[in-house]
């Protein structure tokens, strides 16, 4: 951060517009009158304070919500100057800032080096959008005083109202956001939290503070306190908390060069996601990436295959890593400060200055390569993570070749386990996935071969919540499911493709058949999306008791189901059967009891089911048996059963 002495005064403020403009047309000033443009105003006031701190002159930023609805941001920095006015010489320096466009002091002077470039509009612009604003400046042993209504308009004149508590200096400005202007005027704690936080982040040592005094909200939480010592290191960590990370350590590199500054955090988690790298350009999150982006990622690349080379890590038959390899479980955060940013894009959120790329690349060249020379355990893991990404695309891309040319052969690829139907026509045909071998052998004799084709599992389909693309294809299991279904996986599933229009789970009633089916569906879910949108999967569940009623068998889910039909048949005395798995089942007993109960009752897997929170399915697919259980008994309302 850079320190300006205070010879800025208000000759350095240059005037572009008046105020009439921004009441025309606010959402050319803070792009709508929306909830965006309304925490746009905040953003603004508090923009500026944050720049007193970027100048080294601000430590603290205290944010109120006000009981009457307004807000107040109360920072220490210098305050706002408090002498006339060079070029409106009725006016002091505040009054300009406080009523003339774009007079915050950050076009054209060089009081600021380094501003926010898509807030900057000027705090005039909250002052015209408001019913009311009211600024409270302490500088130079004094406290001053003045206020605005209807959209800016001067109505108490800055005036000196006594002396400021024991060398005291800042500036507090209360506004209420103008009614006929805005959609609505609630400010929403959760968004302002936010953005506070990511500012408390990019701004190390700064503290800034939520406070909500709004008693008729129902959101209103105690005062919050972000303050971060390490700075965009701290964010690295809070992004990474609820991940498994590669090691503890987060590095850090910074270069300031002609007035420009980038500082860069990372660390790496053991997850596969490559979208981990978040920038930022003068505090402002860049969404849609940019010319720092670029920078870093091409040294990023150049620097890890230099030192996987230079270590024997990639061998001089190996392909180069690519940057996707590299990035997998990356976290970063890259931020600059510039003096004039340039944001492009569709969204003004890319940042277009050239220079900056080569000074970014330049900054990770130089000092990543120290860092990794430093770091030798660290490093190592890294270029490990990266090279086995690579191995993993590699095989994908593989894989999925392979799949493409076995599909194509047509019907020629189907698996030897699949025991198919004969019809080929997929409304009509049904495909039973049987949990083992055994029971796989029954199901063929039981079924009408006709419509119904078996295609048994053995044991624990892999998680392919946890796995790769390539280690996903290399499991036989799903190979075979695959080629069975015949409309491939993934991005290229093809729903007009299906062999048959109804994929039915048969598993015991078992905790074991229970997981494979979790498995079972989490493939699906995941990897043929549209399976279970149209309604096409289906589970399929023997019953786990029999008895007698008469001279007929009747079959009974569950320990429930039997303490149900109990109740509802006080005088049953006859034995109870406990069923055994569906491997054990012989012949008669498969016929009687699975296959009668799937073709009756089966439990579709419908898109009400699939429309669950996908964290719900989450806890669905987890290996913990316990949370898995109680997501099916809480959720077992939203799962139909089907009557066909
Ligand atoms: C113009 C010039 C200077 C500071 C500010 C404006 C200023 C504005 C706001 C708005 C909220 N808090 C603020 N703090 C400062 C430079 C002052 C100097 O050179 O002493």
């Amino acid at each position: 951060m850079t320190s300006t002495e205070a010879t800025y005064s208000a000759a350095d403020i240059t005037v572009l517009e008046g105020l009439e403009a921004v009441r025309k047309r606010p959402g050319m000033y803070i792009g709508s009158t929306g909830p965006t443009g309304l925490h746009h105003l905040v953003w603004e006031v508090v923009d500026n304070a944050v720049d007193e701190a970027m100048a080294g002159h601000c430590s603290r930023i205290v944010v109120t919500l006000l009981p009457d609805g307004g807000c107040q941001v109360a920072d220490d920095g210098r305050g706002i100057p408090v002498d006339q006015h060079h070029q409106y010489p009725d006016l002091t320096a505040a009054e300009v800032v406080l009523t003339i466009l774009h007079a915050g002091g950050k076009f054209g002077g060089d009081g600021y080096k380094v501003s926010g470039g898509l807030h900057g509009v000027g705090i005039s612009v909250v002052n015209a959008l408001s019913s009311r604003l009211e600024v409270d400046i302490d500088r130079d042993g004094r406290r001053h005083y003045m206020d605005f209504t209807d959209g800016g308009n001067l109505s108490t004149r800055l005036s000196d109202t006594g002396p400021s508590p024991e060398g005291h200096t800042g500036t507090t400005v209360r506004f209420w956001p103008d009614p006929t202007v805005f959609d609505d005027v609630n400010f929403r704690v959760q968004t302002l939290l936010e953005r506070l936080q990511m500012m408390a982040f990019l701004n190390s040592g700064l503290e800034i503070t939520l406070s909500d005094e709004r008693s008729t909200q129902s959101d209103q939480v105690e005062p919050t306190t972000f303050c971060y010592e390490g700075g965009i290191r701290d964010f690295v960590e809070h992004l990474n908390a609820s991940k498994e990370s590669l090691f503890s350590l987060v590095g850090y590199l910074d270069q300031h060069e002609d007035g420009n500054e980038v500082e860069l955090a990372f660390q790496w988690n053991t997850g596969f996601n490559t979208d981990g790298l978040h920038s930022f350009a003068n505090g402002i999150n860049t969404i849609e990436g940019g010319m720092h982006e670029e920078g870093f990622r091409s040294a990023l690349t150049g620097v890890l295959n230099r030192y996987a080379r230079n270590r024997g890590l990639l061998k001089d038959n190996d392909d180069n890593l690519k940057g996707e390899d590299i990035r997998e479980g990356l976290t970063a955060i890259i931020s600059v400060r510039l003096p004039d940013p340039q944001f492009e894009g569709q969204t003004k959120s890319k940042l277009g200055n050239v220079d900056i790329r080569s000074l970014v690349q330049k900054a990770t060249n130089d000092k990543l390569s120290d860092w990794l020379e430093e770091n030798p355990s660290e490093a190592k893991r890294i270029a490990q993570k990266a090279i086995s990404a690579q191995r993993a695309r590699i095989a994908a891309q593989e894989a999925r070749q392979s799949a493409r040319r076995k599909s194509a052969l047509d019907g020629a690829g189907m698996p030897d386990k699949l025991k198919d139907c004969s019809s080929r026509d997929p409304r009509e045909s049904e495909l039973f996935i049987v949990e083992g071998d055994s029971a796989g052998g029954s199901a063929v004799q039981a079924r009408d071969p006709r419509t119904m084709a078996i295609l048994p599992i053995r044991g624990k389909i892999l998680n392919v919540e946890r796995a790769r693309p390539d280690r996903m294809l290399k499991n036989t299991e799903i190979q075979t499911l695959i080629q069975a279904i015949g409309a491939g996986f993934g991005d290229d599933f093809d729903l007009e493709k299906i062999r048959y229009h109804k994929v039915i789970l048969l598993c015991d009633a078992d905790v074991d058949g229970s997981h494979i089916r979790t498995l079972l569906l989490t493939f699906f879910f995941r990897q043929m999306r549209p399976l279970v949108d149209a309604g096409h999967v289906f589970i399929a569940q023997p019953p786990l008791f029999s008895t007698v009623v008469g001279r007929e068998k009747t079959y009974l889910k569950d320990d429930h189901a039997k303490t149900a039909f109990l109740a509802d048949n006080p005088g049953h005395k006859r034995e109870f059967q406990r069923l055994k798995g569906l491997g054990e089942m012989d012949f008669d007993e498969l016929r009687e009891t699975t296959m009668e109960i799937s073709s009756r009752s089966l439990l579709q897997v419908s898109v009400e089911m699939g429309s669950i929170a996908d964290e719900a399915f989450s806890v669905l697919m987890g290996e913990d048996v316990e949370s898995r259980k109680k997501f099916i008994q809480t959720n077992a309302r939203d799962v139909r059963f089907l009557d066909i």
